[in-house]
């Protein structure tokens, strides 16, 4: 793994309805990250935050059923060129959420330097909506789809290339909360999908051996985007969208040590902790024992 890591913070919260989602960052950086891989003899350097634009008061954001299209579209822009640097620096980005429409900019701002970016997409939900398909008009719910170049331009667009991924180069982890939109993307375009009831039925083991076979025969490079709403709000209580059922921490952990094993992830972000809706910052905790272990923490 490139030892050389380059952390950037994104505190955005436009693209859903829970405030507080913007201080994941703080969170998970109080929650001790820096200290947590410089033990694992990393070079770490921290870009700070994204400036997020704030809408106008009143404005009418929900317009196309895209709520603060507008300022996602250039925070998201903002990221892109961002990562696209670090990238440029032969360094790995590190990218703090924020809530999950951050993954455009991040995506945008990564694929650039791949022929077949895979993507490892854990999460309770698909992320696949577009505003016809969207039953909230929240943006988070949409990322996925915007990366394979599915929705508004505005989106799409972001870093004036599209699309950035292909969906044979998809994986998703830990679905239980699907759209039918989405259900209809991921069969029309062969989206590779582990629900709970394959966790549950195969184990994660074999969930993670077969997604980095099915990674490693197609791409050159392989994105992590977590949504710590992937695990069981028993584990990770602070995030705005919980759905019950979930991964475990155990789970989580393991299915980190095993990518890192693999070799193959050459960028990551952590999405969705909100501290506000968090107990003691557990949520933060977490998604820094995951860093731990994707970064090769381990007890021999
Ligand atoms: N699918 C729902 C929507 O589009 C919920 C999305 N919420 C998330 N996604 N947290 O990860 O509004
Ligand atoms: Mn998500
Ligand atoms: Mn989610
Ligand atoms: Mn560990």
């Amino acid at each position: 793994m490139n030892k050389q890591l380059s952390v950037i913070g994104v505190p955005m919260d436009l693209g859903q309805m829970r405030r507080g989602v913007d201080m994941g960052p703080s969170a998970i950086r109080y929650a001790g990250m820096v200290e947590r891989l410089e033990q694992l003899k990393y070079e770490i350097e921290d870009l700070g935050d994204i400036d997020i634009p704030r809408p106008e008061p009143n404005a009418d954001n929900r317009q196309d059923n895209l709520r603060n299209l507008n300022e996602i579209a250039e925070g998201s822009s903002r990221l892109a060129k961002s990562v696209d640097q670090v990238i440029e620096n032969k360094r790995f980005p590190l990218v703090l959420g924020g809530d999950h429409s951050i993954a455009m900019g991040t995506l945008a701002g990564v694929a650039k330097h791949y022929d077949n970016l895979g993507v490892i997409w854990y999460d309770a939900h698909g992320d696949l909506n577009t505003a016809d398909s969207s039953p909230s008009g929240n943006i988070h719910g949409m990322p996925l789809a915007v990366s394979l170049g599915i929705g508004h331009e505005k989106l799409t667009g972001i870093h004036d290339y599209e699309p950035k991924i292909k969906p044979e180069n998809v994986v998703i982890i830990g679905a239980r909360s699907l759209d039918e939109g989405e259900r209809v993307l991921i069969k029309e375009r062969g989206i590779k999908v582990y629900t709970m009831h394959e966790v549950d039925r195969m184990g994660m083991t074999q969930v993670i051996e077969e997604a980095i076979d099915y990674l490693k025969e197609r791409t050159d490079g392989v994105h992590l985007s977590l949504d710590l709403d992937g695990l069981d709000p028993s584990d990770a209580p602070g995030v705005g969208t919980p759905v019950i059922g979930g991964l475990s921490y155990r789970e989580s952990h393991l299915a980190m040590e095993m990518l890192h094993q693999s070799g193959m992830i050459t960028s990551a972000e952590f999405v969705e902790v909100n501290p506000i809706l968090d107990e003691k910052n557990k949520t933060a905790s977490v998604a820094v024992g995951l860093m731990g272990s994707l970064f090769g923490e381990s007890l021999k």
